[in-house]
């Protein structure tokens, strides 16, 4: 028995994906002053919470004493929070009230 040969027709597909990707967002850790955090309690926060040098440590707490706010450190949304979270912990357990508020860069 013969086969009928069905009519073809090619066609072409030309789709283009367009992906984006953009960078993560980042986050200031921003240490607030106030009047009671000792000037040395906050130094060494800033280098166990936020790895500072003990000389970089000096210089942002006395950026924050003198103009009120400074950063203790940029990072993603879930390392800022951890840290705030922690540097604040740290802060009440030792009976001190410093603020600590987190700003998107
Ligand atoms: N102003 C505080 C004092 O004179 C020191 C201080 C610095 C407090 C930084 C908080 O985030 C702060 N003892």
């Amino acid at each position: 028995m013969k086969e009928k040969k069905m009519p073809t027709t090619d066609i072409a597909i030309d789709e283009k994906i367009k992906v984006t990707v953009s960078e993560p967002k980042r986050w200031k850790v921003i240490l607030l002053n106030d009047d009671s955090t000792p000037m040395e309690f906050v130094i060494a926060l800033l280098m166990e919470v936020f790895r500072h040098t003990e000389s970089s440590a000096k210089d942002i707490m006395l950026q924050v004493h003198e103009t009120g706010s400074g950063v203790a450190g940029v990072y993603s949304f879930e390392i800022a929070e951890a840290k705030a979270v922690e540097a604040t912990n740290l802060a009440r357990t030792n009976g001190h009230p410093l603020q600590i508020k987190l700003e998107e860069e």
